[in-house]
């Protein structure tokens, strides 16, 4: 049926088939891109067919990788890495290039080859720069960086970056820092710097790095942490921190407190289950009120707020929270099914369901291990 030549000019990269037919002298072609996206072609004669109309654009509900951004070339979609960062398949995710700047509210950040060794003579800096009124805290997740006295050989330093010169917030190398993997900055910027000698070489590092408003409302990655500005030194004085965090309706906010270090009598935490301080309170905490540290919101949402007054200061809080989805539709040949909270104690008022899809004519076996 085909017996005209077509020389089609497209953008589009995936085609699943053309038909063409020729009628009196002309050719007529369709072409089917993959994800049942069709475009139409009219051929003006037999040596030379382009695309005249673009009848259908369906943009394939695919999704992309974290950190990454999906470009719908006609009716085709690609997952392609922000500006400055590379595809990193170890992390699953977009990290920055060696010496790169971003105002990109998150990422991650790893040491070049990681978690293969990194190389020698190695010299990255990234600079993170928000708006005016967020900060920014940096998780470091694995750490392999050569021992030596001070650092003094290969380190990873983080600092704060502020117009009257820059604060180190962290060190890190084998055998140093280990317990304050986790820094915040009290300005909008933060300097990450990565440095290595002529010989022995570790794994490196990986760090993912987020902005928080001085007011910060939280709805996602599902688990992560908090930390008032400045942590693990000193925040800031005359303040005032909030963090909301919010999962979608019938999830509920668990809370540990890590860390708290602020000013006995003074200076308070305040926890409250709901997304405001006009809901019940569940803690009023000060330093020494830490042998209750796991707190859990009835609701969708739980508020935590700080504020500072106007002399001495320290290294203030350090949480982690996880946004726990009470609805869950499950897939897979096998998983586990656990209540909220497990295993410490579930909150009143739940209402958990588990929907367990699988293949049609497959038996599915619950097992019960605790109760
Ligand atoms: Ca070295
Ligand atoms: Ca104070």
């Amino acid at each position: 049926m085909l017996s005209c030549t077509t020389q089609v000019t497209t953008t589009a990269s995936v085609w699943k088939s053309m038909l063409c037919h020729k009628m009196n002298l002309n050719c007529f072609c369709s072409i089917i891109l993959t994800f049942l996206c069709r475009l139409d072609l009219v051929v003006v004669s037999a040596n030379e067919t382009f695309c005249s109309t673009q009848s259908t654009l369906t943009p394939y509900g695919g999704s992309c990788y974290a950190s990454t951004q999906c470009i719908t070339n006609y009716c085709d979609n690609v997952c392609v890495c922000p500006v400055n960062t590379y595809y990193h398949s170890c992390t699953a995710s977009c990290v920055l290039n060696c010496n790169a700047a971003t105002n990109n509210p998150s990422g991650q950040i790893v040491s070049h080859d990681y978690p293969y060794n990194y190389p020698n003579y190695e010299l990255c800096m990234w600079t993170l720069r928000g708006t005016s009124n967020v900060y920014y805290v940096i998780s470091i997740s694995y750490m392999d960086i050569e021992y030596s006295y001070n650092c003094s050989l290969d380190s990873l330093k983080i600092y704060d970056v502020k117009p009257n010169g820059n604060t180190q917030l962290a060190m890190f190398c084998n055998g140093k820092d280990t317990s304050k993997h986790i820094v915040a900055t009290t300005s909008n910027s933060m300097l990450v710097v990565f440095k290595t000698d002529h010989s022995v070489q570790g794994r490196g590092f990986s760090g993912y790095y987020r902005s928080f408003a001085y007011n910060a409302t939280i709805t996602e990655p599902r688990r992560g942490y908090i930390a008032s500005p400045g942590y693990p030194l000193k925040y800031p004085g005359n303040s005032y921190f909030s963090w909301t965090i919010t999962g979608t309706p019938g999830s509920f906010i668990s809370l540990i407190i890590l860390n708290l270090s602020i000013e006995n009598t003074y200076e308070h935490i305040n926890i409250y289950d709901g997304d405001n301080i006009n809901t019940r309170t569940l803690a009023h905490m000060d330093s020494n009120s830490v042998s209750q540290p796991v707190f859990m919101s009835t609701g969708s949402s739980l508020h935590i707020v700080f504020r500072s007054d106007s002399s001495f200061e320290y290294s203030g809080l350090l949480a982690s929270y996880e946004i726990n989805e009470c609805q869950t539709i499950l897939t897979g040949t096998s998983g586990d099914i656990v209540s909220p909270g497990y295993p410490l104690n579930y909150v009143e008022n739940l209402s958990c369901s588990w929907t367990v899809n699988t293949d049609p004519n497959t038996i599915i076996f619950l097992r019960f291990d605790y109760i």
